[in-house]
């Protein structure tokens, strides 16, 4: 019978990450992942890493490529009014950003994991927790049409949002505000228009201008939850940024083939407690926030770093501290970043009903953020992330 000290369920940034600092402090894991390499491989999202998340994964020798190949950023416009207004967020909170595609991370962490010899199975869905009760859980996994029960001491339930791990657990409450609008997101094979991330807030609703490289631009538009892609041809995705990314100097959007186009939800979500016995859930697991803020990501790293710090201490001498201390470790930085990016999302998207006195007040709070260095500073040193926890690096 396959037995293993931590059962990892999904091979996204949270499970891949955790699988390899696991690795550094001798720990045996497993690692299931419903989908196939080229899939994970390929699967565009995040763009944006905190300084916290860099310097952790750099310490931990994942980051050779992301030094050589990410861009560095010190600031963001916000763009209202048709005004562009520069937020120096190094020189306002002291950290950098980095912007480096989450899919050329998880190619990074693959190959690290690969390198190891130990097991990540694609094309391996878990479908089941069993023995939660005990101090020996099992997972279920289906591999090339055969089930399979893999024994365990912990389980890590890093299989996102739509997961089977959350299921498996007893007792969470679950937080959920869901908005209404969603983002189409596109990537383009064109050079950045803008030398700096854009968050424009227009009359018309959201659109950000963002990157991936020097040839590579990410683009959003809010639209409604229920768009289909199919509504927005290439034409209308062009002609709708270049008008919510206009600016009364002039602005030029430079066009490119878009090679990648979907529709992402906006929604907060957050379960307490992050853990179920011997199941510890992780990242999109156990919570969801608005992509408005840049975040999820980087709560994901937070996340496996202190399981993985807790774990070691437990596997290490027995000492369940850190375990037990788990959940509202993380759950504090959680909310943290949740009000955060709930924040952000009212002040920037256009409400459905296009209310007038909410309009007025989020113009309002814009001017403010622009204009006075104390709400500046607060906006900057949230958005840079705030410091890690030292001991997540132990
Ligand atoms: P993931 O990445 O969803 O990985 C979970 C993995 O589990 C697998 N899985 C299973 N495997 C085995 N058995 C099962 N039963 C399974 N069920 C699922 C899945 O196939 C998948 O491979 O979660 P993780 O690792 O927690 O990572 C979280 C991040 O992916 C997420 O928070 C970010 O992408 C959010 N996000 C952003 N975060 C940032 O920090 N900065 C950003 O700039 C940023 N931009 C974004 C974003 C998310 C977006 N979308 C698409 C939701 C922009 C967008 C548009
Ligand atoms: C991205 O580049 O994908 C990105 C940037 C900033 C965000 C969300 C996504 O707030």
């Amino acid at each position: 019978m396959p037995r293993t000290q931590v059962a990892i369920l999904g091979a996204g940034p949270a499970g891949l990450l955790l699988a390899h600092l696991l690795h550094l402090r001798g720990i045996d894991s497993v690692v299931l992942e419903r989908h196939t390499r080229p899939y994970v491989e390929a699967r565009i999202r995040a763009g944006v890493l905190e300084q916290g998340s860099v310097d952790l994964l750099t310490k931990v020798g994942l980051a050779d490529r992301l030094h050589r190949e990410r861009l560095v950023h010190h600031g963001l416009e916000l763009l209202f009014d048709g005004v562009g207004h520069h937020l120096p967020l190094t020189e306002l909170a002291g950290r950098e950003l980095t912007i480096y595609g989450q899919h050329e991370l998880v190619k990074d962490l693959v190959a690290a994991r690969l390198e190891t010899g130990r097991p990540l199975l694609f094309d391996t869905p878990a479908v089941g927790i069993d023995g939660l009760d005990t101090d020996s859980p099992v997972v279920r996994y289906v591999h090339n049409g055969q089930t399979v029960e893999l024994h365990c001491d912990v389980v890590a339930g890093c299989d996102g949002f739509h997961g089977a791990s959350r299921p498996a657990a007893r007792g969470l409450t679950t937080y959920e505000h869901v908005y209404p609008y969603a983002w189409l997101g596109v990537l383009a094979e064109v050079a950045p228009s803008s030398e700096e991330l854009i968050y424009a807030s227009h009359d018309r609703g959201f659109a950000l201008h963002s990157m991936r490289s020097p040839t590579l631009t990410r683009l959003y538009l809010q639209v409604a939850p229920d768009e289909q892609v199919s509504a927005w041809p290439d034409e209308r995705v062009w002609s709708e940024l270049a008008t919510r990314l206009d600016r009364t100097t002039g602005f030029a959007l430079t066009e490119g083939p878009i090679v990648d186009k979907a529709v992402a939800a906006l929604r907060s979500f957050v379960v307490e407690p992050m853990r179920y016995r011997r199941l510890f859930l992780a990242g999109d697991a156990a919570h969801i926030v608005p992509a408005t803020g840049a975040k999820g990501l980087n709560l994901a790293v937070v996340d496996v770093a202190v399981l993985a710090s807790a774990l070691g201490r437990w596997f290490a001498d027995g000492d369940p501290a850190g375990l037990e201390s788990y959940s509202d470790t993380c759950l504090s930085r959680v909310w943290r970043v949740q009000h955060f990016s709930w924040w952000m999302t009212s002040m920037l998207h256009r409400a459905p009903d296009a209310d007038p006195f909410t309009r007025r007040l989020q113009l309002s709070q814009l001017r403010y953020l622009t204009s006075s260095a104390a709400a500046a500073t607060s906006f900057a040193e949230n958005y840079v992330g705030l410091p890690f926890p030292d001991w997540s690096f132990q």
